[in-house]
């Protein structure tokens, strides 16, 4: 019989894979690559194999940075090859403006116009890389946006130079008449010593600052916010309400260290089970309809056979915390739990669901015990033994 937990495009399952992730060989800023680096055809035909939907890539990921125009198409056109030959789509696409030297004051920010059009020119060939993949979204991740002194420059400069650069990118795309969307990926720190858009929550409000916000959305990633200890729930959970989550980096970090990108649940599988109850959708809501996509790579220890490893287990662990959550939601204890707490008999919920004089006076009259409403007991402590039973295997 088939393993319920093996993933596979075939029933419905959406998982994609970064070249730089499952091709990532072990290099560290202390050490070089530990493993053969995997040709991009190889790595298709190795994550069909694993049961993945798709692959997304940095533009440098598969076109080297001084490739020639006719390399480049040699090597596009072996890459779709390979995608044909594999049935693997290509969903989103990103520009590396971090690695190369001229970027290491930044990209969109940097101080020197000469760089930022350097960056927008850059972004405009990866995203006609992504379009000629397929690609429907563009992350952006601004790795070297930022400062290790702030007396480089004032961020409000910073700022506003990032804002023109996308406002250029959105008005070119439109343009060309391409439908895509840009997904911004928000970090606190590392390489820089602060990046701006440190989280999720800044990124959502910049958006809304852009010539073009619809066109606009987040890529949380689990690390960047859990580095500095925030709740990766609840940043997807403000994207979502907003209609904003157009990607997501799925991984595992633990709290306070540097940007680790483990295999996705080996690390507070807690804050996993919740997450992946949220994309989902087994609460209620309207589940997230992306790719699950993982920026993760393999421990520097392992091998290529290692490798796989890490990408099968970053699929298996998110399907069985999708079966996980789902028994957890039909657990007729939990409904029993949660309608008691969000119980209104005396309808008292609309009064303040928009302000009016009939509100008004329907909020004064209500008779409000403050003694007697602290005195309810939630029984969260029961509910969240519940969650964690169903995460341990122990209820069904
Ligand atoms: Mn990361």
């Amino acid at each position: 019989m088939p393993d319920p937990f093996d993933p596979s495009p075939d029933s419905g399952d959406r998982f994609t894979f970064g070249l730089w992730t499952v091709g990532n060989p072990g290099a560290d800023p202390f050490g070089p690559r530990t493993r053969p680096r995997i040709p991009p055809t190889e790595i298709v035909a190795g994550l069909a194999k694993a049961g993945a939907w798709g692959v997304n890539l940095h533009d440098n990921d598969l076109v080297p940075f001084d490739a020639s125009p006719t390399e480049r198409d040699l090597l596009v056109k072996e890459f779709q090859q390979a995608l044909a030959d594999h049935g693997l789509v290509v969903p989103m696409a990103t520009t590396n403006l971090f690695s190369h030297p001229v970027f290491r004051d930044g990209a969109f920010t940097a101080s020197d116009a000469a760089v930022r059009a350097f960056a927008v020119r850059k972004a405009m060939k990866g995203i006609e890389l992504g379009v000629e993949l397929g690609a429907s979204t563009v992350v952006f991740w601004g790795g070297r946006e930022g400062v290790e002194t702030d007396a480089a420059r004032d961020c409000r400069d910073g700022l506003g130079w990032y804002r023109e650069c996308l406002d250029f990118l959105c008005g070119w795309v439109k343009d060309q008449g391409w439908d895509l969307k840009f997904a911004l990926e928000a970090k606190p720190n590392e390489p820089r010593g602060d990046i701006y858009l440190a989280t999720t929550g800044h990124m959502l409000h910049f958006i809304e600052t852009l010539e073009h916000p619809e066109m606009c959305g987040v890529n949380p990633e689990v690390a960047h916010e859990n580095m500095p200890g925030l709740s990766m729930v609840h940043a997807v959970g403000q994207a979502m309400e907003a209609g904003k989550l157009f990607h997501i980096d799925l991984n595992a970090q633990r709290i306070g260290r540097y940007d680790q990108d483990l295999r996705f649940g080996s690390e507070d599988l807690k804050g996993a089970f919740f997450l992946v109850r949220m994309l989902e959708g087994t609460c209620g809501h309207p589940a997230y309809d992306g790719p699950r996509h993982f920026d993760a790579h393999a421990y520097r220890t392992e091998d290529v056979d290692g490798v796989w490893d890490f990408a099968a287990g970053c699929m298996r662990s998110y399907k069985i915390l999708v079966a996980r959550a789902a028994a957890f939601d039909a657990d007729p204890e939990v409904q029993e739990i949660l309608e008691h707490n969000h119980a209104d008999p005396d309808g008292i919920g609309p009064i303040l669901a928009g302000f009016n004089a009939s509100n008004l006076a329907a909020l004064e009259e209500l008779v409000l015990d403050p003694d007697s409403l602290a005195t309810r007991g939630h029984r969260y402590e029961r509910l969240d033994q519940l969650a964690m039973e169903h995460l341990m295997g122990a209820r069904s």
